[in-house]
């Protein structure tokens, strides 16, 4: 530890020169992230909410407040009218206690996901010493229905179904997992990216809390929410079974928590507020649309050079098969100054197409695409 303190200036001078050195999202060359740029009121809010504390919500009523209309909000977005729900850190802690709640409500510990399940839900079953069923994926990079129906069983305590998934924005169906979702089970929906693009797009499949089995749903405002880092939400249909969580903290406002973090930061509540009320759907539609515009835009760019994409992108994320190994790509366009990410299932090159991402960007990418390709 320093023995002496700093000047408030010089204290800001290595602040600045540490994040100089960060890449930022508004210069666009950033396309392996599913953030983006906070809107400048998200960050204002951010930063006005800094010192409250929602572990200890007794203190912070106000707060409390827009946390409840958050949920309310979401729960509206999600056609979940009267689900509950908390702000949390992101969709890790959301997934960990979607499955913690399904384990402690049911008494059961096998969890049944697709093979595109985002990396928290073994990251959950480890903490939760829940067994992780993983289930193979069909040709549209889906879950399999008839693989999974199979490894339901007597000790199933969740089915998880994907809508968004992280590497391609497939969306599993969720009718169909509802089907199978024995009547003692959970079904759990990971809208984390997904929950704020698949409302804005038309001709899109039931997803959410329209379908009765799904008890409970991921989604996260600091991703396509424009909310700052680190806001996620989990939303439950029956608020008894929160119970099940329930902790005794005497000595707070409010004696009892039903949240995986103790202290829990409530700038992200503010932000997530402040991107949702001076958005509203139709704010949030437009920058989807928009999204998808450069999405489109950069699938059709892609064939237009010969590159083969994995599927007509559903939402903003679009696989490009590369002629070579796509990790070699990535290190060739990272040399360029451009930061895209490597899908496994299938092995290609994944660009996620956040606000952030314009057109002209898209044609800069493909110029130095075509030149590492020609390199290789
Ligand atoms: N569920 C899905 C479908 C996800 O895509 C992710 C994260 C999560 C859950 C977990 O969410 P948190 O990371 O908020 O806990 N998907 C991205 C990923 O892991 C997150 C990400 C964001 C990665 C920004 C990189 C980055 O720069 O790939």
């Amino acid at each position: 530890m320093w023995e002496e303190g700093l000047g408030e200036e010089d204290v800001l001078k290595e602040l600045h020169a540490a994040s100089r050195k960060d890449m930022k999202f508004k210069d666009g060359n950033i396309l392996g992230s599913m953030c983006t740029e906070p809107l400048a009121i998200a960050k204002m809010a951010h930063f006005d909410f800094i010192e409250t504390n929602l572990g200890n919500a007794g203190l912070y009523p106000g707060t409390k407040l827009l946390e409840d209309i958050i949920i309310g909000q979401l729960a509206t977005l999600l056609n979940g009218e009267g689900v509950s729900g908390h702000i949390v850190s992101g969709g890790t802690e959301a997934n960990i206690t979607a499955l913690w709640i399904a384990r402690n409500t049911t008494g059961k510990k096998e969890v049944i996901f697709p093979k595109s399940a985002h990396f928290s839900f073994f990251k959950a079953c480890d903490i939760l010493s829940m067994k992780p069923v993983s289930v193979p994926l069909t040709d549209d990079f889906v879950i399999d229905i008839d693989k999974a129906r199979k490894k339901v069983n007597k000790k199933t305590a969740a089915i998880v179904g994907i809508a968004g998934t992280t590497e391609l924005g497939m969306i599993d169906s969720i009718e169909e997992l509802a089907s199978i979702t024995p009547d003692d089970a959970f079904l759990h929906v990971d809208a984390a990216f997904g929950g704020f693009v698949i409302p804005f797009l038309d001709d899109m499949p039931k997803f959410d809390f329209k379908i009765p089995e799904v008890s409970t749903l991921t989604v996260d405002p600091h991703k396509m929410g424009m909310a700052t880092i680190p806001s996620g939400a989990l939303l439950v249909r029956n608020p008894e079974n929160i119970k099940e969580i329930e902790t005794l903290a005497p000595y707070l406002t409010l004696f009892r928590q039903t949240a995986l973090s103790g202290t829990r930061g409530s700038a992200a509540v503010a932000s997530t507020y402040a991107a949702m009320r001076a958005l509203g759907r139709r704010g949030y539609s437009r920058i989807v649309q928009q999204c998808m515009v450069v999405t489109n835009y950069a699938a059709d760019k892609a064939k237009s050079v010969g590159l083969e994409i994995v599927k007509k992108p559903v939402m903003n994320v679009l696989g490009i098969y590369m002629p070579t190994a796509p990790s070699k790509i990535q290190a060739g366009l990272d040399e360029k100054g451009w930061k895209v990410s490597v899908a496994t299932n299938p092995e290609c090159l994944r660009l996620v197409i956040m606000p952030h991402v314009t057109k002209q960007k898209i044609d800069e990418l493909f110029a130095d695409l075509q030149e590492v390709l020609a390199g290789v």
